[in-house]
């Protein structure tokens, strides 16, 4: 199936945290892509990832990275298509060094981003798949049913617990 969601992330060492994001378009039957690409080791590579996306019919970028986290901003210099940046949570300052470096864009260059760690890199999936949606019906009732779930399983088990 044609990926419609291009999942890159600065290092091997990303990806337990941006499986996340990989699980959560599975569940919501979203196709993706995932790929290394890393701001500073491969930054040739960043530009041509970024600027051949759309054409090959990508529709959001999630972009995880830590530390001097570049790539979902340098990415987003360079395609017009929604980006979605993921902080990974780093050894040395704990994610708020990915965090800053990923949110603070200056304006006129837009990348959404997402909480630190594991909850950000599974909400950039589902946030995704939302943009998606808005599109595609298939995605958004995958969306809304994964919603009602989790809105029920939360009402069937209102005992601290007792799950
Ligand atoms: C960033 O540097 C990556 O996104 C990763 O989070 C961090 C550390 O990379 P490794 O040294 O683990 O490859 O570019």
């Amino acid at each position: 199936m044609q990926p419609l969601v291009g999942l890159i992330m600065g290092s091997q060492s990303d990806w337990p945290t941006m499986e996340n994001a990989a699980n959560m378009l599975e569940k919501l039957g979203v196709p993706y892509e995932t790929k290394v690409v890393s701001a500073h080791r491969t930054p040739d590579l960043l530009f041509e990832y970024a600027k051949t996306a759309s054409d090959r019919g990508l529709k959001v970028i999630v972009a995880g990275a830590g530390g001097a986290a570049h790539l979902p901003g340098m990415i987003a210099s360079q395609t017009s298509l929604p980006v979605l940046g993921v902080p990974i949570q780093s050894k040395a300052l704990n994610g708020l060094d990915s965090l800053l470096s990923i949110a603070q864009m200056p304006g006129g260059v837009a990348v959404g981003t997402l909480a630190i760690g594991n909850a950000g890199a599974t909400n950039a999936g589902l946030l995704a798949a939302q943009i998606i949606g808005a599109f595609d019906n298939t995605v958004r009732q995958a969306v809304d049913e994964f919603r009602a779930t989790q809105t029920q399983t939360v009402l069937d088990n209102p005992t601290p617990g007792e799950q």
